[in-house]
């Protein structure tokens, strides 16, 4: 058995919690590899809706494994404001969840480092969610990291000795900042920690490999915030493609089996950095306002543009993608004419390659196809597509040379068009 990977094509929020979600009765068990609670992943069925930061999105079918790889970073505060408003909704999941004990530890000072490191660098900001992601990583590759496992041996003493260390870092900065406050909830969560079931997890999901179960990796944020591939600086700090997979579960590269890129029929980026198809106009709003673009973990509001190839391609060389799935086109109902950029056009030569560094600013160029101008939301079948929308998929495949597996139009697991 191999291990099918799910992973974001553009700048994150492509909308993989709810594939997951939709896909995971086929698989015995659903991992996350890379990222933190920077992720936000909303499911929405049975008309209620509910967003994941640290856990996987398998995890309202009672029947599955659910695992937090070693390349995960958790935060044991969040994780325990996550566990507990679960239960709140019904769902006491601590059963059917593992973690790996060489997962990294988000400490309350790599949350103030990540919040002064920010406000030291303005107006070149990164646009971090402040989650003290950036911090962490820098942490592990370092060598100075505290990991899942020190819960269970001299946590408290190393974490003291981790925490003098970034004091002193954060003097570095002019930086206002109360320790206490950030700690609030550590113990507690630490402790939700000893109880959770940690353990080695390539261990186990290559023991699941074996056995011939099913797995399923949710990759978190998007191709575009690679820490190797993506907009640099203006990225995350972990590899969020396919390869990321294999380091972040301890799972061999001949071990893969389908690679899942997930992609908007448009695209939205949060945080800074350049987005060659942004939209400025009415448009931009029109897409916002009709997708809801806000993001779910810091409800910033996404900046919204057209579908840009060249990053798409790149995305899909990069992470060998066997599969597509296109979310979102009902957001695209409004429009007469549906753009898709093909090139960029930098210091007056066009290129379809993802470059070295994008420039802040990109002459894009455009090719124009008819929109759909139909409600897609109650759509059940392929056969009720309108022609535009066939055309814009077929279109698409053409110059991805993947297909196009599922198509979703709407929120619901109910709105979700399998080809
Ligand atoms: P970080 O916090 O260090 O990982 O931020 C670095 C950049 O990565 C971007 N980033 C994201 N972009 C889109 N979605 C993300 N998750 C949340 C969501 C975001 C939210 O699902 O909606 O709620 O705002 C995510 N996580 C990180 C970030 O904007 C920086 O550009
Ligand atoms: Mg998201």
């Amino acid at each position: 058995m191999k291990v099918d990977v799910l992973l974001g094509l553009q700048w994150g929020d492509e909308g993989k919690g709810k594939v997951v979600d939709v896909l995971t009765p086929k698989y015995d068990v659903i991992t996350r590899f890379q990222g933190g609670p920077n992720a936000g992943h909303t499911l929405e069925f049975d008309n209620f809706k509910h967003v994941l930061h640290n856990i996987p999105s398998g995890i309202f079918h009672s029947s599955k494994v659910n695992i937090i790889g070693n390349g995960v970073v958790l935060d044991p505060i969040t994780f325990k404001s996550e566990i507990d408003s679960l239960k709140e909704k019904g769902y006491d999941i601590t059963d059917n969840l593992y973690i790996s004990k060489k997962a990294h530890l988000i400490l309350p000072t790599h949350r103030i480092l990540d919040a002064a490191s920010e406000a030291s660098k303005g107006k070149t900001k990164i646009g971090s969610t402040l989650k003290g992601i950036g911090p962490t990583y820098m942490d592990k590759t370092g060598r100075n990291g505290l990991r899942v496992g020190d819960v269970l041996l001299n946590f408290e003493e190393k974490y003291a000795a981790l925490k003098d260390k970034h004091i002193k870092m954060l003097s570095m900065y002019d930086f206002e900042y109360n320790v206490e406050e950030f700690e609030k909830g550590l113990a507690e969560g630490i402790e939700l920690l000893r109880s959770c079931k940690l353990i080695d997890s390539e261990h186990e999901i290559n023991k699941y490999i074996k056995e011939g179960k099913s797995i399923l990796a949710e990759g978190a944020q998007g191709t575009l915030l690679d820490i190797d591939f993506g907009s640099y600086p203006f990225v995350t700090s972990s590899n969020t493609i396919c390869a990321g997979a294999c380091t972040g579960m301890g799972v061999a590269p001949n071990k893969i089996g389908e690679v899942f890129g997930i992609f908007k029929a448009y695209c939205t980026r949060v945080g800074s950095g350049p987005f060659p198809t942004e939209l400025f106009d009415a448009d931009g709003d029109e897409m916002r306002k009709a997708g809801n673009e806000f993001g779910s973990t810091t409800g910033r509001p996404r900046r919204c543009g057209w579908i840009d190839l060249v990053a798409l391609k790149y995305a899909v060389m990069i992470n060998g993608v066997t599969q597509l799935i296109m979310m979102k086109g009902d957001v695209l109902s409004c429009f007469d004419t549906i753009k898709v950029g093909t090139g960029y056009k930098i210091n007056g030569e066009v290129t379809e390659e993802f470059p070295f560094e994008l420039p802040e600013k990109v002459e894009m160029v455009y090719d124009e196809l008819p929109g759909w101008k139909t409600d897609l939301t109650g759509i059940k079948s392929e056969a009720d597509f309108p022609k535009e929308l066939s055309d814009y998929i077929a279109y698409l495949e053409e110059r991805l040379e993947v297909p196009i597996k599922i198509v979703s139009v709407g929120p619901d697991r109910e709105q979700t068009i399998v080809r």
